[in-house]
């Protein structure tokens, strides 16, 4: 059986470790043919990504921190793909009181860098790697529920993935023309690095095991087979979507009375 992403190239970003989403899309990418390059922050996350990139036999490693467009700048001119098929953009940052101080205590500093890293970042990754995706694309970013929803201490990070999700419809209406799908995969709550930044997730975990319709948590595989869906041709005619990979939490309303 031929695989999915045979030919095509990727652009991952946002593995800083094994529990990353993006290391579990970045696997699935490798599983189904894709070349595969990988992105990291800094200095702080170099040698974990590069351990990671030998682990998964991904053809490299360069460092971008999408606070600033001259890293990006830079990023994509090393880029050694002639031609760049998928984008995954798994980035996100709050400050920490943010997560955990009422949400009417944000103050604009924090707002705007939660604003800048997890939702403009995808804006300046697609202006930049746009032109390099000459057959067209996919770019997939990752979401979460607290866009729409009041989630208890995501804070302003939900009101940031609101205007991610916002940003991936004007993208995709910017981009559609030259072939460029936007999409984002709303993933259920996941133990990584940055969830353990958000207050009382693991009381999170548990009421999503309880409530969701398949009565389990998500599995970053799961998310990451979905990545593979959108980024490959079987996804041919989706765009400006937003795809719940949850356990169908999204779609309860009020807990079934024991
Ligand atoms: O429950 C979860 N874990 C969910 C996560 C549920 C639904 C969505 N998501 C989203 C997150 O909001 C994020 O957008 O998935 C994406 C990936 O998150 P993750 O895999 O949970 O978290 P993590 O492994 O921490 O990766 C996020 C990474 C950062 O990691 P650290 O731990 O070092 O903060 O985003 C990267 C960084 O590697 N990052 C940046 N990369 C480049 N430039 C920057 C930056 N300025 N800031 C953060």
């Amino acid at each position: 059986m031929s695989a999915l992403l045979d030919g095509k190239s990727a652009l991952v970003t946002g593995v800083a470790n094994k529990w990353s989403i993006a290391y579990a899309i970045a696997a699935a990418f490798q599983r189904e043919g894709a070349k595969v390059y990988l992105t990291y922050q800094g200095e702080r996350q170099q040698r974990t990504v590069e351990d990671i990139a030998a682990d998964l036999g991904v053809a490299g490693i360069l460092q971008c921190d999408v606070a600033s467009d001259a890293a990006i700048d830079e990023m994509v001119a090393r880029l050694p793909f002639e031609r760049l098929d998928a984008l995954v953009h798994s980035i996100a940052f709050a400050n920490r009181e943010d997560l955990s101080n009422p949400f009417s205590q944000t103050s604009r500093e924090g707002f705007a860098t939660a604003h800048d890293i997890s939702a403009y970042s995808l804006v300046a990754l697609s202006r930049a790697l746009g032109p390099k995706m000459t057959a067209g694309g996919s770019i997939t970013t990752l979401s979460y529920l607290g866009a729409v929803r009041v989630i208890p201490n995501y804070n302003v990070m939900g009101v940031a993935k609101a205007a991610l999700e916002a940003c991936v419809r004007y993208l995709a209406s910017d981009l559609g023309a030259s072939g460029i799908r936007v999409n984002a995969i709303s993933a259920g709550p996941i133990k990584t690095a940055s969830a353990r930044g958000i207050k009382d997730f693991s009381k999170v975990l548990d009421g999503v095991a309880a409530v969701s319709p398949l009565k389990r948590t998500t599995d970053p595989a799961e998310v990451a087979d979905s990545a593979v869906f959108l980024a490959s041709d079987l996804g041919r005619g989706v765009t400006g979507n937003i795809l719940y990979v949850d356990a169908g939490f999204q779609v309860m309303g009020l807990q079934k009375p024991e």
